[in-house]
């Protein structure tokens, strides 16, 4: 009873043992603080007379070794089956927790590659983060440069317009002016045409005292008359009886009642009294004798009532003249014929001087020196403007002078010039 009862208590005390060694172990290896370098302990059964029945062996080499006495019935076989329970139990802690083991270390190499991956990740983002940055800087950049280019887009656009609203303006302007021409040059045409039509029959403006005549007037008198240049026309004197009628007189002179010792700007538009003493105007005469070949008399008369006459077939001033009156009306003249001998062909081509114009020839002023006006060469052989001197004078050539006539020292009573477009009829009318 007694060793049945030790040997009990022994094999209570050991399957005690051996689960607090297991349990140890279990907690040594579950919540282990010491190196991870120890190992498992092993735990090993020796059937050997003399030697401990179980040895357990540390990790860190110490053992533990378990005696049982060997007169102790075998109760191997009972203890063999807990005993082999408790090596596959270990066996599957061992293998639970190596797995464990490995799982873990799978689970570092897999965080570690994650952490790895996720620096790459990190290295990857800033780098793209830094393009994306970069991307932004070019695109604004670039919104800028296309900001610009769309200024200067509409710029060009405005130009553009402006240049083609100008080439719009020009080509008004030009097609303004080529209607203003087609119309001036139809209203020219017009007129040609009115003075063409008007020409052979004369019509209802007469251009001169020869048109008058034309239409039925006989008395001598003060009429209007229109010349083609002069359209605004002017008031004149015509000699309606002399050789047939139809002169207009543009010189008279009767009683010295008038001073014919003027400028050129008196010369120019004419001075005196229509019904008496006057000088028509060289602006005047020009507008008459650039429409038709006209022809020049002369009446002349002495202080004794001798009378005389000067003819020419041909006269005119300024004829040939862009600007008459800067020109100085130069004198055409021609074809004499008459009773008071020639005293003015000398003068053709002479520009007229007056005493405030020196045209003539001479080193002074012939109008001047002559007190008169005149188409002076240097200077005279008539004087026709002259002083009223009445008759002979002792001064030299500075009265009414036609030398050819009186001489140089005989101012005469009366003179008169007056012209009318040349007719074949009217020529050498004293010879019929
Ligand atoms: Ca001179």
């Amino acid at each position: 009873m007694t060793w049945s009862y030790r040997l009990c208590t022994l094999f209570f005390v050991v399957v005690l043992l051996a689960a607090a060694v297991t349990g140890t172990i279990f907690f040594m290896n579950n919540y282990q603080v010491l190196p991870m370098s120890y190992g498992p302990p092993l735990i090993s059964t020796n059937q050997g007379e003399g030697n401990p029945l179980v040895t357990v062996e540390r990790g860190d080499g110490s053992r533990v070794n378990i005696f049982i006495d060997p007169n102790c019935p075998d109760y191997s076989r009972n203890f063999l089956r807990p005993e082999g329970d408790q090596t596959s139990l270990l066996h599957s802690l061992t293998d639970r927790d190596s797995d464990r083991k490995g799982r873990r270390g799978q689970d570092r190499v897999l965080l570690v590659n994650l952490v790895e991956q996720l620096t790459e990740l990190s290295t990857h983002a800033r780098q793209t983060k830094t393009e994306y940055d970069s991307l932004r800087r070019g695109q604004r950049d670039l919104g800028q440069q296309l900001n610009a280019l769309q200024s200067e887009q509409g710029r060009l656009v405005q130009l553009l317009s402006e240049s083609q609203v100008n080439m719009v303006d020009v080509a008004n302007s030009v097609s303004e002016a080529l209607t203003s021409l087609q119309k001036g040059t139809g209203s020219i045409r017009t007129r040609l045409k009115n003075d063409l039509q008007r020409a052979p029959s004369r019509g209802t403006r007469p251009r001169d005292c020869s048109d008058i005549r034309a239409g039925g007037q006989t008395e001598d008198g003060v009429y209007s008359i229109f010349p083609t240049h002069h359209p605004s026309g002017f008031q004149v004197f015509c000699d309606m009886t002399t050789d047939g009628g139809g002169w207009t007189v543009i010189q008279h002179r009767e009683d010295g009642s008038v001073s014919f010792f003027r400028g050129w700007d008196a010369y120019r538009d004419g001075f005196g009294k229509i019904t008496g003493e006057h000088w028509l105007g060289m602006r005047q005469i020009h507008a008459l004798t650039i429409q038709s070949n006209y022809e020049l008399w002369i009446d002349l008369q002495d202080f004794e009532n001798n009378a005389a006459f000067a003819r020419y077939g041909t006269f005119g001033v300024g004829l040939f003249s862009v600007d008459p009156d800067d020109d100085g009306y130069p004198l055409t003249i021609g074809d004499y014929s008459g009773t008071a001998g020639d005293s003015l062909l000398k003068h053709n081509g002479m520009k007229f001087t007056t005493k405030d114009r020196d045209n003539d020839h001479s080193e002074n002023n012939c109008a001047s020196f002559y007190h008169g006006a005149w188409w002076y060469r240097n200077c005279h052989t008539s004087n026709l403007n002259g002083q009223y001197l009445r008759g002979q004078h002792t001064s030299y050539a500075d009265g009414i002078e036609w030398s050819s006539w009186t001489g140089w020292q005989y101012s005469l009573k009366f003179t008169e010039m007056k012209i009318r477009p040349r007719r074949e009829e009217n020529k050498r009318p004293q010879e019929t």
